[in-house]
């Protein structure tokens, strides 16, 4: 009851600000207002509900974890005292399983807001759930494998976070989640997400860095102006993803996967780093190693253009993968999954 009556205010007061907000005008300021408010709203909607986000869970089996995931050469991302991204716009996830919040980085232009802005104020959730529902997908089958053949937290390594729709879906089913992005505007809406979702800190370790082939160095990429859900380690890589925007250069360390993920229980590797998928494949081969029952469900984005680019290419990716022991490689819209024998894929 609690919640329709505050729905319905917030109904009320972003209607009544956006009829006198013209989208196209320039009195825009109001936009912020409104995102104030609507982050109110959704705080207070969010904690009238009865959320169970695995991490009542979850937060029983930290005494276990601690060591599992160690920092190597870049430290975890502090969201305590990272600047607060503003305005916020977070929201549910729609059609998943298991739903969670994202919070959105990219609102769009004044003139061209993003779609979901427009949704939130109808009272609609959020739409783009792909990743998030192919991620639940793989993971169900974890869920029901006998609990003595599953380890005490499972880690999901999902690279390239962005703002976290994968991140999240995992978060939501109990998994531990090592997320890394290089782009800071990302970071703070994954520390919205950590919020948003009461998700512990401990099963959502956040890493504001880039993965490669190198343990320990810098490296340079390239962030889309407008589009951070996009940045690309060649300059001509983020062009090639969205050739009318401005590019801008933000160095960030760097380091592997297996540096990061040391031993822990991963069941799942999500790699999405427009064209730089080889050299952070490579820098997992410890991990990918694995034997079958061990070795993690392995996802990457296969853009062919944007791989050739950074001069690479599939056929580079599936050599190394073949090496390794992955047996099975399936491709599914613009990405690759690969498994080893004994992963149910299906
Ligand atoms: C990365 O850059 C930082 C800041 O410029 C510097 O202190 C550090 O030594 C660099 N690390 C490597 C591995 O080059
Ligand atoms: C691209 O790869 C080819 C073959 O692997 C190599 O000969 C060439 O030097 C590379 N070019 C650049 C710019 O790295
Ligand atoms: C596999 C491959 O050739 N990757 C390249 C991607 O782009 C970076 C930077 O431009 C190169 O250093 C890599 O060698």
């Amino acid at each position: 009851m609690a919640c329709m009556g505050i729905r319905t205010l917030l109904l009320w007061v972003i209607q009544t600000i956006s009829t006198k907000c013209s989208i196209a005008g320039r009195q825009c300021g109001q936009l912020y207002t409104l995102g104030i408010i609507t982050t109110f709203g959704i705080v207070v909607f969010v904690s009238t509900r009865d959320r169970q986000l695995a991490a009542g869970q979850a937060a029983l089996q930290l005494l276990h974890l601690s060591s599992n995931v160690h920092a190597g050469v870049v430290a975890p991302f502090d969201c305590w005292h990272a600047s607060q991204a503003k305005p916020v716009l977070a929201h549910e996830v729609e059609g998943v399983g298991r739903p969670f919040m994202v919070s959105l980085a990219d609102l769009g232009a004044p003139q061209r807001p993003n779609r979901n802005f427009d949704r939130v104020a109808k009272g609609k959730k959020l739409q783009k759930a792909a990743v998030a529902t192919m991620v639940q997908r793989v993971l169900e089958h974890r869920l029901r494998l006998p609990s003595e053949s599953r380890a005490a937290v499972e880690w999901v390594v999902d690279v390239g976070a962005n703002v976290g729709m994968a991140t999240f879906a995992a978060a939501a089913m109990g998994f531990g989640v090592v997320a890394v992005e290089p782009v800071l505007e990302n970071m703070q809406r994954l520390c919205d997400g950590l919020y948003f979702n009461r998700a512990h800190p401990q099963m959502v370790k956040l890493f504001h860095a880039a993965l490669s082939d190198m343990p320990h160095a810098n490296l340079t990429l390239h962030k889309v102006l407008g589009r951070l859900d996009n940045s690309a380690v060649s300059a001509e890589s983020a062009v090639a993803a969205f050739p009318s925007n401005k590019v801008e250069a933000v160095t960030v360390p760097c380091t592997t996967v297996d540096l990061l993920v040391h031993e822990a229980a991963v069941v799942m590797l999500k790699v999405d780093v427009q064209g730089h998928e080889y050299r952070v494949l490579r820098g997992a081969t410890q991990l990918l190693a694995r034997p079958a029952p061990h070795a993690p469900y392995l996802v990457y984005e296969e853009d062919q253009r944007l791989l050739r680019v950074n001069n690479s290419s599939s056929r580079e990716i599936l050599h190394l993968l073949q090496g390794l022991g992955y047996k099975y490689c399936r491709k599914e819209g613009m990405d690759r999954h690969c498994w080893k024998d004994k992963f149910p894929a299906r």
